[in-house]
């Protein structure tokens, strides 16, 4: 089956900044055999893929028992209803949750959508819909090439339409993206303290609160980019076992919990390929991109599960009561 390959949007305005690629899009990239082409095609068109049940009833139980087993060990901020909040970085304290993430199914897809060999450098666990905003989470990850980072979620329960389902912002990965040069330039004022911040080497609490106001200029340029074109976000409705990959610069986020009393049950693992140059959202934030190549890339401390896969290492893991507490491992 032929994809296609020259992707042509029209932008809202000509200063607009521009897309980014979806992958390497060599011939070889958009001809391989790796995977089906309807999930090349999915990834490619939609910025999402999904495969259904790629899991067993007892391995999605299995994976189950050892959340429900941390959420009674551990204060997870339980809400009036029972439900937790999420949980970051579980796998490092049970390296047995990677099963999921070292499937082989999940592994080849996301070979080919990285053009790399898929390394865990996150894993967030949720009981309760998030009701994120809509967001892109190259943004918090940037990765270098920018397609080399992708989640991938997983139900571990039938998600309910009304539980908060995870929704995307369809075509999002074809649209302009906003590097936070671009954020900054309609803003002398952020302008020169962006400026300043990337200059400065520690990190004070005034620099904090402004990259967390980059961050919320980022958001404002973005919602106003997706009114601009007129899309309606979607929902994903997904059962116990499925799967969806999301792209790197695919916009999405929890919807609304409508009921409550639902839970949400699913895990996200957050990938990379092992050549990624990985940057933080404070380096994303006050650095030109063209200026991140000088900067330091996230360590990759890598660790092997079973010579199935490997994670990047942190030496803790995260709980919500609802502050975040850091866990030492
Ligand atoms: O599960 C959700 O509602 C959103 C999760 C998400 O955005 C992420 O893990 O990147
Ligand atoms: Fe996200």
């Amino acid at each position: 089956m032929a994809i296609a390959s020259a992707v042509s949007i029209e932008t809202p305005d000509s200063g607009a900044p521009t897309p980014l690629p979806i992958g390497p899009e060599t011939p070889e990239w958009y001809g391989s055999n790796r995977i089906s082409n309807d999930l090349k095609q999915q990834w490619i068109d939609q910025g999402f893929s999904v495969i259904r049940s790629a899991y067993t009833p007892d391995q999605i139980a299995a994976y189950n028992d050892i959340v429900a087993q941390v959420r009674k060990e551990f204060d997870t901020g339980a809400d009036e209803f029972g439900f937790g909040d999420r949980i970051g970085q579980l796998h490092q304290r049970h390296p047995e949750l990677l099963e999921l993430a070292a499937t082989p199914a999940i592994l080849d897809f996301l070979r080919w959508a990285l053009d790399d060999e898929p390394v865990v450098f996150g894993s967030l666990n949720f009981e309760r819909g998030t009701e994120q905003e809509a967001h892109i989470d190259a943004i918090f990850f940037w990765p270098e090439p920018t397609y080399s980072m992708a989640g991938c979620w997983v139900a571990l329960e039938d998600i309910s339409i009304d539980a908060g389902p995870l929704f995307y912002v369809p075509q999002s990965h074809k649209w302009p993206f906003y590097l936070s040069e671009h954020v900054a330039s309609g803003d002398p004022r952020l302008a020169e303290m962006r400026q300043f911040y990337a200059k400065t080497e520690d990190s004070s609490a005034e620099k904090q609160k402004f990259v967390g106001e980059m961050g919320l200029a980022w958001t404002d340029c973005f919602l106003k980019l997706e009114s601009d074109m007129r899309t309606e976000r979607k929902v994903l409705s997904l059962k116990a076992g499925d799967v969806v990959f999301w792209h790197s610069l695919l916009a999405h986020g929890g919807s609304p919990r409508i009921d409550p009393e639902l839970s949400r049950k699913s895990a996200v693992f957050h990938f990379i390929g092992r050549n990624t140059k990985l940057y933080t959202f404070e380096q994303f934030m006050l650095h030109d991109r063209a200026a991140l190549s000088s900067q330091e890339p996230q360590p990759m401390d890598l660790r092997n599960y079973k010579g199935l896969i490997e994670y990047m290492r942190y030496n803790h893991f995260v709980t919500h009561t609802p502050e975040p507490v850091i866990n030492p491992l």
